[in-house]
């Protein structure tokens, strides 16, 4: 596998590349309400890791050998749906937060309707990319299911309501697999899966590419987790040491620390055995998982 720095460099190219198209996206609609603009601009292109995007993009390169405008899209809405999902996660109904990617959370920065608009003005905006600008209408079709599949009430809704759920009762860790599959792994699932679909990939890649996916996911949550013990609020850009204060159902609450970092390390071993019938060209996709497992926010 190649050197860490030149990974690191990769990924901030493809945030910088993202962040691009999601600017460009949002500018390109010039009928959308002023104020309603600046709050979905706002948390949109507030600086955050884009990993589900270029989770897209790489799995798209890797079966197309090279990059296209299908991923692009397919990017910008995946991240769109992440971000509305942010924007309503921190309402009050909701985690009640003020602080997200370092910045004001968008109900404070605009006011609480506003948010719930930005959040379902992104939502509804990614199906609407998906289906307008993607000339092929099997691929936009295929992708509108994978993101609603994922991020709807079998998806990341269902994981949200189960976590709200589990709040303050005694629970397993049955409920607790449930909760991280719904509410974050499908999103990573879907990424993966997207990426594959833009470049045309058969099923069997599709079937490998979207298992890596759903494994990175699950360490991906469990590592957030550990963050929110172990990090600080400066460090995270949210608020940290929220999930005990919640009385929330989490890997470190259930288990310990020790235990939950050796299950994400097991979980993300086995997505990286998931690209094996890849070889080298999947290595980015192999430092995405050693990355995210050992992020420090
Ligand atoms: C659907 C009403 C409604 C609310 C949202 C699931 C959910 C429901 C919100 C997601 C909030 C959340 C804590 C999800 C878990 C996944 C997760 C750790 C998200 C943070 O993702 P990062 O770290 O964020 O990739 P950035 O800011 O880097 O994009």
């Amino acid at each position: 596998m190649a050197c860490v720095s030149s990974f690191t460099t990769r990924l901030s190219q493809k945030r910088d590349y993202v962040n691009g198209l999601l600017s460009s996206t949002l500018d390109k609609h010039i009928d959308i309400n002023d104020d309603l603009k600046k709050a979905m601009a706002y948390s949109l292109e507030s600086p955050g890791k884009r990993v589900r995007a270029a989770l897209v993009l790489w799995c798209s390169e890797l079966i197309g050998g090279e990059s296209n405008s299908y991923a692009d899209t397919a990017a910008v809405a995946i991240e769109m749906v992440h971000t509305y999902s942010l924007i309503h996660d921190d309402l009050p109904a909701m985690d009640d937060d003020d602080l997200r990617r370092g910045r004001a959370t968008c109900h404070v920065a605009f006011n609480e309707a506003m948010a719930i608009l930005a959040g379902d003005a992104l939502l509804t905006m990614a199906f609407e990319i998906l289906a307008g600008e993607i000339d092929n209408p099997e691929i936009s079709s295929k992708l509108i299911l994978e993101l609603s599949q994922a991020s709807g009430p079998a998806g990341m809704i269902a994981g949200q309501a189960a976590d709200l759920r589990a709040e303050n009762v005694v629970s397993d860790m049955k409920m607790l697999e449930y909760i991280h599959l719904n509410k974050t792994a499908k999103m990573f699932k879907a990424a993966a899966v997207m990426g594959a679909i833009s470049a045309n990939a058969d099923s069997k890649q599709i079937k490998a590419l979207s298992e890596y996916g759903m494994k990175i996911g699950l360490g991906f949550q469990i590592a957030d987790d550990i963050l929110d013990v172990c990090s600080s609020s400066e460090q995270l850009g949210k608020t940290a040491g929220k999930d005990e204060k919640a009385g929330k159902l989490t890997y470190p609450s259930l288990i310990g620390l020790e235990q939950s970092r050796v299950i994400a390390e097991r979980i993300t071993n086995q997505a990286v055995e998931s690209l094996a019938n890849f070889g080298e060209r999947a290595d980015v996709l192999r430092e995405l998982a050693l990355t995210l497992l050992n992020r420090t926010k």
